[in-house]
């Protein structure tokens, strides 16, 4: 592969999703790590399009993130989620590494950072993943702390996740938010969720109730011109969740294995899952594919709440009244 020629955009962004946007219509971002790396084939390729697809039935466009051929891409194609979700050797794409991959060509999946920061830079104000990178075990000795973290400090998202990664020190990455100044808000419960699980043992100190509540919050940010990013923590249904008694057994296992077998750095995460996932029989794969439906969908309600209430803006502005409750999404556009 050959590097970028003069002319091309540093970011393309797909045509649906530009005129999703001028339009002021909901669109919601998605990362592409979650099926480069997060989860197996070929299931993989099947919840990056199921996203889409849930998305689209709700009336909002899909921004898939990610890098092909060295082209930072908010939007990829059908064609580009499927090749990138079958390579091999792509890159696991932070921030830090967007120019480097950028000017090699390469492909890359784009984690929650490198997704947040091109979404940010197209528009898109939602973007809906499974779990957040954070604080390690150990991290005070390793420093092994996600990029996510200050990244979502100075990009002024929104972020709907189930929490973070399980194998992370949750009490930990709670305290970094907040010495961050990122809100972390509970959706519909105070309790944070811990991903496989509906609630992780440690509590936020604010809940929403609705997606216009939560677009409420984001507007506010907005005008306050704070620079980071809104984290709505959106559990899984407690009926869908891993047994939350088996839980720590299962970390400790993991753990324990990728200890024994001396697995570190970006090499941990892939492991820890994998060796989750043999150990649960498969049933955690099935919570992460659940996780993952509940915060697409909610971020389809948010973005679908902002976009309502920007236009009662525009019409308040501009003196026409408005049908109180009315402003729904028009349908979306399915050409690419
Ligand atoms: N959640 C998972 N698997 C993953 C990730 C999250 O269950 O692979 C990815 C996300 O893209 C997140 C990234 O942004 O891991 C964080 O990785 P790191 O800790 O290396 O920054
Ligand atoms: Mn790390």
């Amino acid at each position: 592969m050959t590097g970028l020629p003069p002319s091309t955009p540093a970011v393309h962004v797909a045509g649906e999703v530009a005129r999703a946007l001028a339009d002021g219509r909901p669109v919601v971002a998605l990362e592409s790590t979650i099926f480069t790396h997060g989860l197996p084939r070929p299931r993989n390729l099947a919840v990056a399009l199921e996203a889409e697809r849930q998305l689209r039935e709700a009336g909002v466009v899909p921004a898939t993130v990610g890098v092909h051929a060295g082209v930072p891409t908010v939007g990829l194609s059908t064609d580009q989620i499927t090749e990138l979700s079958a390579a091999d050797g792509l890159d696991k794409v932070s921030l830090r590494d967007l120019p480097v991959v950028a000017a090699l060509g390469r492909h890359g999946g784009t984690t929650v950072a490198a997704t947040a920061f091109l979404a940010h830079r197209a528009g898109i104000r939602v973007f809906s993943t499974g779990g957040l990178g954070g604080v390690h075990f150990g991290a005070s000795e390793s420093f092994d702390e996600s990029a996510d973290l200050t990244t979502l400090a100075a990009t002024p998202v929104t972020v709907v996740s189930a929490g973070v990664k399980s194998i992370l020190d949750i009490r930990a990455t709670l305290e970094r938010f907040e010495t961050l100044n990122i809100p972390v808000i509970g959706y519909r419960t105070r309790k944070y969720p811990g991903f496989y699980v509906t609630d992780s043992g440690h509590e936020v100190n604010f809940s929403v109730g609705s997606p216009e509540e939560a677009a409420k919050v984001i507007d506010a940010r907005d005008r306050l011109g704070l620079p980071q990013a809104v984290l709505i923590a959106n559990p899984v249904d407690p009926a869908k969740q891993l047994p939350p008694e088996e839980l720590d057994g299962i970390l400790a296992r993991a753990r324990a294995e990728a200890d024994r077998l001396g697995i570190t750095g970006n090499a941990s995460t892939p492991f820890l899952l994998d060796q989750i996932r043999r150990d649960t029989g498969g049933r955690s794969l099935e919570v992460n594919v659940e996780v993952y439906r509940g915060n697409v969908r909610l971020g389809g309600e948010i973005a679908t709440a902002l976009a309502a209430s920007a236009l009662s803006a525009t019409l308040a502005a501009s003196g026409e009244s408005e049908t109180p409750g009315a402003p729904t999404a028009p349908a979306a556009q399915t050409g690419a």
